[in-house]
């Protein structure tokens, strides 16, 4: 009997010296960072991601999420990305445009529809993935995917119905150059800037207004300083979701198949989330500041900004290049695809 004890004694202390050696010993980190804060749309897929991996790798990864600021600016992200001390990072082109020009695509107006579910069907296009993969490739990132965070929504201290309403305007946009050419075909004045120096911007009137989605306007508080909300549905706010190649190229095949499934999977599910915070915070927003005013572009309205945005295609060209051209046509017709 004292045997058979001292024998369970020592199988016991082997599988508890199993359990507790073997996952320390495999266990990996996976560092994803973001480009806002936290509760935002970007947040949102981080934690699902984190939840999905570590679930399914039963704790052999541990994924470190980062919100904005935590390691600097977008551009910071990139660079910490490329040089492998981050696997993960969302890259949005409104930054990442200054690396890769032709991602500016995403940038010009009136180019994605007015309709949400033809965005989201375009954006899943796997023709547009194929020239996204060696654009990234090229600049030493691997692209995962490319999702929207909702339509752009224009804040302001002035009314904005017109192009000529932009005239004299310092409108703060995000860090690639193409933004100044669509804002400055409005008449406006672009002004660029990092995300965190746009509310000291514009409570300073350093600038007059900004461009955002909804969820990011309440999160970043810039309704506080805006006296109009202005919906013209010019474009999305697109994000790209990158990896570091090496990294990728190292996993074991089970990992490198598992983080397709799941950034398939997070595809669907970012774009409920999006709308929902969208949804959501404009409900926020109005509630904390009713004075605030809101504008809403009629269709022959919009169609003055078209005008207006329309030249600026060629300068996204003369600006990109033949790969600029190239995913240009591969959104249209994507666009083109999903357009019922
Ligand atoms: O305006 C910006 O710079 C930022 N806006 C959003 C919604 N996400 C990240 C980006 O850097």
């Amino acid at each position: 009997m004292r045997k058979l004890e001292s024998c369970c004694l020592a199988l016991l202390a082997l599988l508890s010296a199993c359990r507790e050696d073997a996952p320390r010993a495999e266990r990996q980190v996976w560092r994803f960072a973001i480009e806002e804060t936290a509760g935002s749309v970007q947040d949102a897929y981080a934690k699902r991601f984190k939840q999905r991996i570590e679930q399914a790798t039963q704790g052999a990864v541990e994924v470190l999420v980062y919100t904005y600021g935590e390691l600097g600016t977008s551009d910071h992200l990139l660079e910490q990305l490329h040089n492998g001390s981050l696997q993960f990072a969302m890259s949005s082109p409104g930054h990442l445009g200054k690396l890769i020009p032709a991602v500016q695509a995403f940038l010009l107006h009136f180019t994605l529809g007015e309709d949400e579910s033809v965005n989201r069907c375009a954006l899943a296009d796997p023709a547009l993935a194929r020239v996204l993969d060696l654009l990234y490739a090229d600049k030493g990132l691997a692209f995962l995917d490319a999702f929207t965070e909702g339509f752009m929504v224009w804040t302001s201290r002035q009314p904005i119905r017109t192009p000529s309403d932009f005239e004299g305007q310092k409108f703060r946009v995000m860090t690639s150059p193409l933004l100044l050419s669509v804002y400055a075909a409005y008449g406006a004045n672009p002004t660029p800037l990092p995300y965190a120096e746009v509310y000291s911007a514009l409570q300073l009137r350093m600038i007059d207004g900004q461009v955002n989605p909804l969820f990011a306007i309440q999160e970043m508080s810039f309704h506080e300083v805006s006296d109009w909300l202005i919906f013209a549905r010019h474009a999305s706010f697109v994000s790209t979701v990158a990896g570091n190649p090496d990294f990728l190229a190292a996993l074991s095949p089970a990992h490198r198949a598992l983080v397709s499934e799941v950034t398939r999977e997070l595809h669907v599910y970012i774009d409920e989330v999006q709308q929902r915070l969208n949804r959501e915070r404009l409900a926020s927003i109005l509630a904390a500041k009713p004075s605030l005013q809101r504008i809403e572009l009629t269709s022959s309205e919009r169609a003055a900004f078209r005008e207006k945005a329309a030249p600026v295609r060629d300068k996204f060209v003369a600006l990109s290049g033949a790969a600029g051209r190239e995913l240009l046509a591969t959104l249209d017709a994507a666009v083109a695809r999903c357009t019922p």
